[in-house]
């Protein structure tokens, strides 16, 4: 007879197609003083909301009231063999596709009503990034990955780029083990990052990241900031294509929303033979969100390049 874990973590992989699904307990604790030092030595730049979530995140009873586990899920986003993206302007990998919000979203409430009705009495608040879930935490005490120098969760034979999304739930169920492996002694990301935002030790100063800068921050990029970006103008992969454990084996990944074709694509920078505007931006892509502060970002990139190949 199958356990309930084996029936939800078999629904998970088989029935929804998530590349993994493991368990772990609610308590978040360990990892909660790393977030507030983190916090404290304002490495979170403008980010107010981590500020605002800190509370929710230790005290995730908050959230659900008797809550005891957490199921994690992840799913490969990879969508190219490329190792380093070519073109002088560039888009994260994992932007290229349809927003991955929506999508993981559906599946975590199906994964959860699934729960609801093995187990009536269950309670579930699922989360895919933007609620006050320590996914990454989670994640590692769930043993989905170990967390890398380049602050990214690892997951030995899938590399790193997956999504993750959470369901916390008043079901107790038995914690996986997390996994008991390191980056050894490589440091090739830590190397690589242009912005020297990796601190070397597990962490980063967001406010020096790429990602952040093109995402987050509120004021359009500065003249130094662009220059530095190495044509990134949406996010940032350089620490994950040089991370070995982005090998060629891995499969791209077999859900076709996150595809290239589902969204504007790996040439997005490239082919627009005018200046993009917002509108350009559709509602269904990850960066709709910060569609306001991506053009003038592009602008100015698209200043820089041509005033250098004047030169
Ligand atoms: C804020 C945020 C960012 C910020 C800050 C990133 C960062 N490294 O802190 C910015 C905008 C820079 C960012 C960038 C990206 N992000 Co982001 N981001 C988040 C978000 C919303 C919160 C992360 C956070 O709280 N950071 C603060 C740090 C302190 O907390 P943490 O990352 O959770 O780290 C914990 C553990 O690592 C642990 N820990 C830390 N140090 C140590 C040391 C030891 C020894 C141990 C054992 C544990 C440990 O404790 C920490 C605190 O609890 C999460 C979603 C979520 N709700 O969690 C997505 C998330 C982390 N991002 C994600 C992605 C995909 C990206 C990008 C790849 C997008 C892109 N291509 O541009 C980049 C990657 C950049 C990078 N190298 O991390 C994925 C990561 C998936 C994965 N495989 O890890 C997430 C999980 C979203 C999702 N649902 O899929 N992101
Ligand atoms: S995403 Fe880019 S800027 Fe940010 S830490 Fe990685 S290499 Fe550095
Ligand atoms: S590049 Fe090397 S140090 Fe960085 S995350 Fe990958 S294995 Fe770890």
């Amino acid at each position: 007879m199958k356990t309930l874990k084996q029936k939800i973590a078999n629904y998970a992989t088989q029935d929804l197609g998530l590349d993994d699904c493991r368990f772990t307990s609610a308590d978040t604790s360990q990892f909660m003083e790393i977030y507030d030092l983190w916090l404290k030595a304002g490495r979170h730049g403008e980010m107010d909301y981590l500020l605002k979530h800190q509370d929710l995140k230790e005290h995730p009873e908050k959230l659900l009231s008797g809550v005891r586990s957490a199921i994690v899920v992840m799913k490969n986003y990879k969508s190219t063999h490329e190792r380093r993206l070519a073109g002088n302007f560039k888009i994260a990998r994992y932007a290229v596709g349809a927003d991955y919000h929506a999508i993981l979203a559906e599946k975590l409430n199906a994964l959860a009503d699934v729960l609801k009705k093995e187990s009536p009495q269950a309670q579930c608040y699922c989360g895919v990034d933007s609620r006050p879930i320590p996914e990454r935490s989670l994640g590692i005490q769930a043993g989905v990955g170990f967390l890398g120098k380049n602050t990214m969760l690892i997951k030995p034979g899938m590399g790193s780029y997956f999504y993750l999304g959470v369901v916390l739930t008043t079901v107790d169920f038995e914690p996986d083990a997390p996994l008991r492996w390191d980056c050894g002694s490589c440091r090739l990301c830590i190397d690589a990052c242009p912005t020297q935002a990796l601190l070397g030790d597990f962490q980063m100063d967001a406010a020096k990241c790429i990602s952040y800068q093109t995402i987050e921050q509120k004021e359009p990029m500065s003249e130094t900031q662009i220059r530095q970006a190495q044509g990134w103008i949406y996010g940032c992969d350089i620490c994950q294509e040089v991370c070995p454990y982005n090998h060629d084996r891995i499969p791209l990944t077999n859900w076709s929303e996150f595809l290239p074709e589902a969204g504007v694509g790996f040439k997005f920078f490239e082919k627009a033979p005018d200046d993009l505007k917002e509108q350009d931006i559709p509602k269904t892509s990850p960066m709709h969100r910060s569609r306001r502060r991506i053009i003038p970002n592009f602008q100015l990139a698209r200043r820089i390049e041509s005033a250098k190949m004047k030169h």
